[in-house]
C-alpha cells in the first residue's frame, strides 16, 4: 500500500473514528450558542434542514488552512526503507507518526480546528519527519490563525510536555526534539503539487565533501520530487545542467523539504541556451527540487548534482580579488572563520582601496556565479585613501533602483550609506557611484530579503575623482556611466548628454564657436576664421569623443587617422594592424545592382543545410561578425548546424575561389534583446584560419572614435531579396545608401532607436537591405581607399519603404564586446 493510500484513509474515510467523534463533539459545544440563537431568530424549516444535515459548524463557513513542517525524533533512526513511499516500513511509520501528530495537535488549543494531517517524507537526524496538516478555521478567525499563532501553540505544547512523561502516547513512544519544530504556511496548491510528485519521490542525504549525482526521473513519472538533506551547518548547492538543446520541462527549487510556493528559490522552464549550467544554493541543510515533464524524450533533459557546502566557505567566495590587500584579508577572514564557526556568518569583508582610477577588484555574492542563497547577508566596508575620491561599483546586466514604499526587493536589497536600493536584472551596464563625504570609509550591504533568489551578483570596484567624475565626458545620472557628450547620439536614457550642445557631432572652432564638419578638421584648408581647425594636427591633444586614442593613450586631433598610410600617433599605433579593407583592383567599371566577383571580399554567406540564411562579415583571421537575430530561433542556435562561406559570389554554384568553414563557437552579445533589437551582434569563430586571397579579405574594424558622418554614402551588400517578399538572389547584390542623422531616424521610428543602432537609406525609400541580407555589412570607404565596417543589417520596417530607413547595428558602440570576445 502506498503512502497516498495511508493519507486517504486519514482524509476521506467517512466512518468517523473515535477521535473524530470527539472532535465533532468539541465543535458542537463550541458553536452551540451561536446556532441555537440563529435557529431561534430564523426559525425557518430550510435552516433547520441545513444545520441538521450539514452539522453546526457550517453555520459559519469555514476555510481550510494548510501548514507544513518537520519535527525531529531523537529515539528513532532513519533507515533506507523510509526513502521509498511504497515500502512497508514507510507505511507503518508514517501511519504511526500521523496518529502521533494528530494527538499532538489535539493536545493543544488547536484541537477544535483539526481537520487532517499527513506525514509525507522522512529524513535523517536521527529521524526527521515532514508533514502537512489542515485546520478548518471559521472565516471570522481566519486572520488570527497566523503561522506564528499556530507555531506558538505547538511549541508551547512541546516544551511543557517534555518533562511530564506519559500524558499522551506521542511522548511515550517518541522523544520529540522540541527545538526542531519547523512550521510554514502553505496552500492547497502546494499540497496538490506535493501529491503529484509522490509517485516519484527521491530522498538523498548528502554527506560533507561529497558531490552526489542525483538519479533522474522515472520513465513513467510525469513529476518527481527530490528531497535533499545535508549535515547541519551546511547549505545545499544544487547544480543543474541541461543536456538537450530543446525541452519544455519545468524544474523548481525550494528552500524546504517540500514544494512550498512561498519557499521557492527559483524555477526554470525549458532547456536554456543562455544558462546551460546553473548552480542554486539553499539557505539551510534542506532543499527540494520538483520536476514536471513536458514531452516524452528518451533521455533526461537535465543532470542534477548536489553538494553540501559549509557556511564558512562563504569567506573564501566573497573576496575574490587580484589585490594583495584582498589576499591578506582573505587569510584573516579564513582564520577568524575557523575560530568563530558562526553558522549565520556571511560575506563580511573589509577592503582598503588605493589611489588611482583603475579597477581594484571585484565583490560578489558567496559562491559566485552560483545563485545567491535565500539568506545571503553581505557587508563590504570600503576605505578610500582620501575624501577626493568616491567609490564606483560597476555592474553587468544588473542595476540598482530606488524602491517606492517598503515593498521587498525581489532581486536583492542593497543598503548603501543608509539608502535602500533594489537590485534589478537588466540588459545594460550600470555603475553605482558612492560619494564619500565625511569619513573615508563606507559600508555596502546586500541581502536576499525573500526566498526567491537569482544569479549571483558581482561588481567590480574602483575609485572616481569626486570633483571630476567623467573627464571630458558627461556623467549620466540615470546609470552612473560616463558617456560622450554632444556627439549626436543620446547615450544617456534621458538624453541630457545631447542637451546644451554648441556643436552637435561637429567640430567647434575655438575662436568663435562656429561649427564645422569633422571632415574639415586637419584637411589643410583653413575653415575656422583663424584656422583653429588646422592647429595641433601633428601633436597630441586632450582626448574627446572624436579624437583617436593611440596605444600609448595619447590622442590625435585628425579624424579617422587609422590605417591611412600617414603616421599620426607618436608610437605609430594608428598604422598597425592595417591588413584589411582593400578591394582587389577591379577590372571593370562597376555599376548596377549586381556586384562583381571580388568586389566585397569580406562578405560571408551563413548557411544551414545548403540554404543561405544570413550575411556576415570577415573581420579577423578566424572571426566573422553577424547579427544576433539570425540565431535567436532555437533551431538556429547551435553553432554546429552552420556553414560559413567566404569568397562566394553565386549562391547556387560553388566556385574555386570560395572556402567553407564550420563554426566552432557562436557568441551572441549578452545584452541582445529580441524585442528591441538592441545589441544585435553575434560573433562566429571559424574552425580553421582563413587564407587571404583577392576574393577573401577582412574588413577594417573602426576605432571607437571613428566618425561615420551623416550624409556619407556607404554600401550594403548581400544575396537578399530585391524587394519586399521577393526571393533571394543568386548573385551578390550591392546598393549605396546614405548615413542618416541619429535624431532624424529616431523620430521616424518613434524613438525606438538605441545608441547601438545606426540608420542608413533615403527618405524617399529607393534602396535598402531586405530579407536574406540580415547580419551583412554596411561599409564605408575612407579617403585613403580603405573600407571600414560601420554597421550590420539589423532591422527596419519593410524594405526601402518611404519614410523608413534601414536600421543597422552600430559597430563603434559594440566594439568593446567584440574585441574582448575575440581576445
Ligand atoms: C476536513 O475538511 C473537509 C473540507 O472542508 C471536509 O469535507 C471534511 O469533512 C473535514 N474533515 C474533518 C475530519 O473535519
Ligand atoms: C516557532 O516558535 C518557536 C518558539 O516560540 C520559535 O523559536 C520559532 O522561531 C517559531 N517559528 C516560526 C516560524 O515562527
Ligand atoms: C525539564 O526538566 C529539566 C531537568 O529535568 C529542566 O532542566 C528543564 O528546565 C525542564 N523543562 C521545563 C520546560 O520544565
Ligand atoms: C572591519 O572593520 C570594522 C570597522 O572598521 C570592524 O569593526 C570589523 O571588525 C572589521 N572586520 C574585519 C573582518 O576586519
Ligand atoms: C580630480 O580632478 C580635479 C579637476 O580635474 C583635479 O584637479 C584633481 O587633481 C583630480 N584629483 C585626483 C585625485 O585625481
Ligand atoms: C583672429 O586673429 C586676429 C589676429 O590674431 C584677432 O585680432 C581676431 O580677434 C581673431 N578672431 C577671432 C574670432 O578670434
Ligand atoms: C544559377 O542562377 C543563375 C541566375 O539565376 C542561373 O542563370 C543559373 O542557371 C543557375 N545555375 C545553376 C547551376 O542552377
Ligand atoms: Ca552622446
Ligand atoms: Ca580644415
Ligand atoms: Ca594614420
Amino acid at each position: 500500500m502506498s503512502m497516498m493510500e495511508a493519507e486517504e484513509q486519514e482524509e476521506d474515510v467517512n466512518t468517523p473514528s473515535e477521535d473524530e467523534l470527539k472532535n465533532k463533539g468539541c465543535d458542537c459545544v463550541r458553536y452551540a450558542p451561536l446556532w441555537v440563537a440563529l435557529v431561534l431568530l430564523a426559525g425557518a424549516g430550510a435552516l433547520t434542514w441545513y444545520f441538521l444535515d450539514y452539522g453546526p459548524r457550517h453555520l459559519e463557513s469555514t476555510i481550510l488552512k494548510f501548514y507544513s513542517g518537520s519535527l525531529r525524533i531523537l529515539n528513532y533512526q532513519y533507515s533506507l526503507d523510509l526513502s521509498r513511499p511504497e515500502s512497508r516500513a514507510f507505511w507503518t511509520e508514517s501511519a504511526k507518526l500521523q496518529k502521533m501528530l494528530r494527538e499532538f495537535i489535539c493536545a493543544t488549543d488547536l484541537e477544535p480546528y483539526y481537520n487532517s494531517s499527513t506525514v509525507y517524507a522522512f529524513g535523517e537526524g536521527s529521524l526527521t519527519f515532514f508533514f502537512w496538516f489542515a485546520l478548518q478555521v471559521p472565516e471570522s478567525q481566519y486572520k488570527e490563525m497566523t503561522t506564528e499563532r499556530v507555531n506558538a501553540s505547538l511549541s508551547r505544547e512541546l516544551f511543557t510536555s517534555i518533562n511530564s512523561t506519559g500524558r499522551l502516547s506521542y511522548q511515550t513512544e517518541y522523544k520529540v526534539d522540541p527545538d526542531s519544530l519547523v512550521l510554514l504556511e502553505s496552500s492547497v496548491k502546494d499540497i496538490v503539487v506535493l501529491k503529484s510528485t509522490l509517485g516519484c519521490y527521491r530522498y538523498s542525504h548528502i554527506r560533507e565533501e561529497e558531490v552526489l549525482r542525483l538519479k533522474g526521473p522515472d520513465y513513467l513519472a510525469s513529476s518527481c520530487l527530490w528531497h535533499l538533506h545535508g549535515p547541519k551547518g551546511h547549505m545545499i548547492k544544487l547544480r543543474l545542467e541541461w543536456t538537450l538543446p530543446e525541452c519544455r520541462d519545468r524544474l523548481a527549487m525550494y528552500d524546504e523539504a517540500g514544494p512550498l510556493e512561498n519557499r521557492l528559490i527559483t524555477s526554470f522552464y525549458g532547456c536554456s541556451r543562455q544558462e546551460p549550467v546553473v548552480e542554486v544554493l539553499s539557505s539551510g541543510h534542506v532543499m527540494s527540487v520538483v520536476w514536471k515533464k513536458a514531452m516524452y524524450s528518451y533521455y533526461d533533459p537535465f543532470l542534477l548534482t548536489a553538494q553540501a557546502v559549509p557556511f564558512e566557505a562563504v569567506f573564501a567566495g566573497s573576496t575574490k580579488t587580484s589585490h594583495p590587500q584582498g589576499c591578506f584579508f582573505l587569510m584573516r577572514r579564513l582564520l577568524q572563520g575557523r575560530q568563530q564557526r558562526d553558522s549565520t556568518a556571511a560575506c563580511q569583508v573589509n577592503l582598503t582601496l588605493q589611489g588611482g582610477l583603475e579597477m581594484q577588484g571585484k565583490i560578489n555574492t558567496p559562491h559566485y556565479p552560483s545563485y545567491y542563497s535565500p539568506n545571503t547577508h553581505c557587508t563590504w566596508h570600503m576605505t578610500v585613501p582620501s575624501l577626493d575620491y568616491g567609490v564606483v561599483l560597476w555592474f553587468d546586466a544588473y542595476a540598482l533602483r530606488r524602491q517606492k514604499y517598503d515593498l521587498p526587493c525581489t532581486q536583492g536589497q542593497w543598503i548603501i550609506q543608509n539608502r535602500r536600493l533594489c537590485g534589478q536584472r537588466t540588459l545594460q551596464a550600470y555603475a553605482e557611484r558612492i560619494p564619500v563625504v565625511s569619513s573615508t570609509s563606507t559600508t555596502i550591504s546586500f541581502t536576499s530579503q525573500i526566498s526567491l533568489t537569482g544569479p549571483g551578483v558581482q561588481a567590480a570596484y574602483s575609485l572616481y575623482n569626486q570633483s571630476d567624475p567623467c573627464p571630458r565626458e558627461f556623467l549620466c545620472s540615470v546609470n552612473g556611466l560616463c558617456v560622450p557628450a554632444c556627439d549626436g547620439i543620446k547615450d544617456c536614457p534621458n538624453g541630457l548628454d545631447e542637451r546644451n550642445c554648441v556643436c552637435s557631432a561637429k567640430f567647434q572652432c575655438q575662436e568663435d564657436s562656429t561649427c564645422i564638419e569633422f571632415t574639415k578638421v586637419c584637411d589643410q584648408h583653413l575653415d575656422c576664421v583663424n584656422g583653429s581647425d588646422e592647429e595641433q594636427c601633428n601633436q597630441g591633444v586632450p582626448c574627446a569623443p572624436f579624437t583617436y586614442q593611440c596605444a600609448d593613450r595619447s590622442c590625435v586631433k585628425k579624424p579617422n587617422p587609422q590605417c591611412d598610410s600617414v603616421t599620426d600617433c607618436k608610437d605609430s599605433s594608428d598604422e598597425k594592424h592595417c591588413d584589411c579593407g582593400w578591394q582587389a583592383p577591379l577590372t571593370r567599371i562597376v555599376g548596377g545592382v549586381n556586384s562583381i566577383e571580388g568586389e566585397w571580399p569580406w562578405q560571408a554567406s551563413l548557411q544551414v543545410r545548403g540554404s543561405h540564411v544570413c550575411g556576415g562579415t570577415l573581420i579577423a583571421d578566424r572571426w566573422v561578425v553577424s547579427a544576433a537575430h539570425c540565431f535567436q530561433d532555437d533551431r538556429l542556435a547551435s553553432p554546429s548546424i552552420w556553414t560559413v562561406y567566404l569568397g562566394k559570389y553565386f549562391l547556387n554554384i560553388s566556385s574555386q575561389n570560395e572556402v567553407s568553414f564550420k563554426v566552432s563557437r557562436l557568441l551572441l552579445h549578452p545584452y541582445y534583446e529580441e524585442d528591441s533589437h538592441d545589441y544585435d551582434v553575434a560573433l562566429l569563430q571559424l574552425d580553421h584560419p582563413v587564407i587571404k586571397s583577392p576574393f577573401i579579405q577582412p574588413i577594417c574594424l573602426p576605432a571607437h572614435s571613428h566618425l561615420f558622418e551623416p550624409g556619407l554614402r556607404c554600401w550594403i551588400t548581400g544575396w537578399g531579396a530585391l524587394k519586399e517578399g521577393g526571393h533571394a538572389n543568386t548573385i551578390l547584390q550591392k546598393a549605396d545608401v546614405q548615413l542618416i542623422q541619429q535624431d532624424l531616424c529616431s523620430e521616424a521610428y518613434h524613438y525606438q532607436i538605441s545608441p547601438r543602432m545606426l540608420c542608413a537609406g533615403f527618405h524617399q525609400g529607393k534602396k535598402d537591405a531586405c530579407q536574406g541580407d540580415s547580419g551583412g555589412p554596411l561599409v564605408c570607404k575612407e579617403s585613403s581607399g580603405r573600407w571600414f565596417l560601420a554597421g550590420l543589417v539589423s532591422w527596419g520596417l519593410g524594405c526601402a519603404r518611404p519614410g523608413y530607413y534601414g536600421v543597422y547595428t552600430r559597430i563603434t558602440s559594440v566594439l568593446g564586446w567584440m574585441k574582448q570576445t575575440m581576445g
